[in-house]
């Protein structure tokens, strides 16, 4: 059996590709009901996982390919997302990203491709957001691992709000991580370390809302309350509340963030690596991980960062 740290680096990653892979079907849709998700669920067809999966493999990638103290180098992962998307363009792109990625394998530096996204204004959509979990693997603390999301997100996600959804769900990833899954989570103490950590008045009003919601919202008013779609401000928190609705019970997280609607694929996936980096994989159901492409691959990327995760974790 693999160690408890091994056990919760394959949650996360496995969190993440089966959230996207299982919420890919539902992508737009106003909400889902619980009977065409549960069809889903009992379907023998692979699951197939979309942009979200196949760029936090190469972030994952990324890290085991580099060593401490500086694990993101901008340049190079510019370089390595690019040619991702060029590889498989069909896994279901953003606008913003593919014409960054588009200029990037043209020459043209990131950093202004990046900035002259949307007329200038830089992306704030979820992007950033949606691949940075494994940051969470090689990060020492919440203020290392929000400064490497930053990095990581900038390169496609130039305005700050693309960026601060990455630092949060980083941060959130990091923290559940580090949590102890023998014990109750303190929701209040989580959302707490989550304010400090993203230092935006912004943000910790999202913060705020996700406290007053947890544990009594259905996923429909969740989702009219703190929004479901494609920007980092209106969907990580929502990511966030489906982990802390379910955090010992990573399906449960997941069906939570699809039944919200909207952004379902990405807001489910970055559910599923909060809760099951807390639980570790085995509370993932293997009827999933069975259906998974992949995931020989998924596995052995997690057991590599798994041994570059801090031994006090
Ligand atoms: N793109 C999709 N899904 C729709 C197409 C999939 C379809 N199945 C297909 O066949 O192609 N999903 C993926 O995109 C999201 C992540 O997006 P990313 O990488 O952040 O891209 P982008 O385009 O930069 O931002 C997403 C949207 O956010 C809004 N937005 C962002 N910045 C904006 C700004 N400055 N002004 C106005 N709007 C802004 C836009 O609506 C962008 O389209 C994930 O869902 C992933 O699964
Ligand atoms: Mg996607
Ligand atoms: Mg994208
Ligand atoms: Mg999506």
């Amino acid at each position: 059996a693999p160690s408890q740290t091994a056990a919760k680096a394959r949650g996360l990653l496995f969190g993440v590709a089966v959230g996207d892979a299982l919420g890919a079907a539902f992508e737009g849709a106003h909400s889902v009901d619980g009977e065409r998700l549960a069809q889903q669920e009992r379907a023998a067809t692979q699951l197939r996982y979309t942009d979200d999966t196949a760029l936090t493999l190469v972030l994952a990638r990324h890290l085991v390919d580099r060593q401490h103290p500086v694990p993101v180098d901008e340049d190079a992962l510019a370089l390595e997302l690019a040619r991702e998307w060029q590889r498989e363009p069909w896994r279901g792109y953003g606008m913003g990203s593919r014409e960054i990625f588009e200029r990037v394998l043209r020459g043209t530096p990131w950093r202004k491709a990046s900035e002259d996204c949307f007329g200038g204004e830089g992306s704030y959509g979820n992007g950033g957001a949606m691949r940075v979990a494994p940051i969470a693997l090689v990060g020492t603390s919440p203020a290392h691992v929000t400064e490497l999301a930053a990095r990581s997100a900038v390169i496609t996600h130039s305005h700050l709000h693309g960026q601060r959804g990455a630092m949060l769900q980083a941060c959130a990833a990091f923290l559940a991580l580090n949590s102890d899954g023998g014990k109750p989570l303190d929701k209040a103490a989580f959302l707490s370390q989550l304010s400090r950590a993203v230092e935006h008045t912004d943000w910790r009003s999202h913060l705020d809302q996700v406290h007053a919601l947890v544990d009594t919202a259905s996923p429909a008013f969740a989702a009219e309350r703190l929004g479901n779609d494609a920007a980092a401000p209106t969907s990580v928190p929502l990511a966030v509340l489906a982990f802390l609705q379910h955090p010992d019970q990573p399906a449960e997280a997941i069906r939570y963030a699809i039944r919200a609607g909207g952004d379902t694929d990405t807001i489910a996936s970055m559910a599923g690596a909060l809760a099951a980096a807390r639980t570790g994989v085995q509370e993932l159901p293997t009827a999933w991980l069975d259906r998974l492409e992949n995931a020989e691959h998924v596995g052995e990327l997690a057991d590599t960062l798994a041994t570059r995760m801090a031994p006090s974790q």
